[in-house]
């Protein structure tokens, strides 16, 4: 199948400006019971969670995310590191103001990109342009997610879904305030050491590779960063961030495009960074856009 030319927001040139547009009280026995077994067991998890604990669900590795908080969005010193490098222009934005967020719900989140087997054992096609079982599934849109989301989750009683916008770029830090997040032994990746964890357009070969070839972020999750673009729930607003609320945000209100975070294959350390943020109309099909699930708890 051949893939559909980027659009407007897709762009995939290097710098190219379109690629923006583009205390609980205790009242009863049986509620303080119940409520300090939850407790319990939200303290318990919250700590496996800490320490990135993986799980698997229908064939899929999650990692188990804890609720917390995190700064969203580009800091002045972030953007000044990046004007230094010539590498922000007026378009990046609508990646401010930065701002203090909370998860306030624990999740899963995919280990990796879904891969093209993962998606063939559910849908029963490949559309992908980069073919191999282990590569991430590319040239689905965001409404081909949503039938592969209603047929997953047909198949059981978990609640699969794509992850908010949020919980992307709240994972994608993985506890850090740099441009670039955490990587391995929670230090921090690097505009010079970003090949260790993302496939760029320097060394991808201009294709998609295996999920799984890069390092793990602080956080165990691979390829957030680079091989494809990966679908978020959220609408695209370029003003969100303004006017957004501080917990759990999603924008839910109807636009023209859907989030996509992460950047690709094609991209350089100017744009494939955790804040950087960009949107496609939700039935654009592209080598360079895929996905990863996650799910609720
Ligand atoms: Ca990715």
């Amino acid at each position: 199948m051949l893939a559909r030319p980027p659009t407007r927001s897709a762009c995939q040139s290097p710098g190219c400006p379109s690629d923006r547009l583009g205390p609980f009280r205790v009242v009863r026995t049986t509620k303080s019971c119940f409520r300090r077994v939850l407790l319990g067991w939200l303290l318990a998890f919250s700590a496996s969670a800490a320490q990135g604990g993986d799980l698997t669900f229908d064939g899929i590795d999650f990692v188990q995310i804890p609720a917390g908080s995190f700064v969203m969005g580009t800091t002045d010193a972030q953007r000044s590191a990046l004007e230094a490098r010539q590498a922000w222009n007026q378009f990046d934005e609508c990646e401010r103001p930065p701002r203090r967020v909370r998860i306030n719900r624990p999740f899963l989140m995919g280990k990796y990109e879904v891969t093209q087997k993962q998606w063939r054992d559910t849908m029963g096609d490949n559309p992908s342009v980069f073919q191999g079982d282990d590569r991430p599934v590319d040239s689905v849109s965001w409404e081909d997610v949503q039938r592969f989301l209603k047929k997953l989750n047909a198949k059981g009683n978990a609640k699969y879904r794509l992850p908010t916008e949020a919980e992307w770029e709240y994972c994608c830090r993985a506890g850090g305030t740099n441009l670039y997040g955490l990587g391995a032994a929670a230090t921090p990746i690097r505009a010079d050491n970003l090949q260790d964890y993302a496939w760029l357009q320097t060394d991808s070969s201009h294709h998609t590779h295996p999920v799984g070839g890069k390092r793990a972020n602080a956080w165990g999750l691979h390829d957030m960063l680079g091989n494809v673009w990966e679908w978020c729930q959220d609408w695209y607003d370029a003003g969100f961030y303004a006017k957004a609320p501080i917990v759990d945000p999603v924008n839910s209100t109807p636009a023209v495009e859907r989030v996509m975070r992460g950047g690709s294959w094609f991209l350089g350390t100017a744009q494939v960074r955790p804040g950087f943020r960009s949107g496609n109309p939700p039935v654009t099909r592209s080598q360079y856009i895929g996905f990863r699930l996650a799910r609720d708890w």
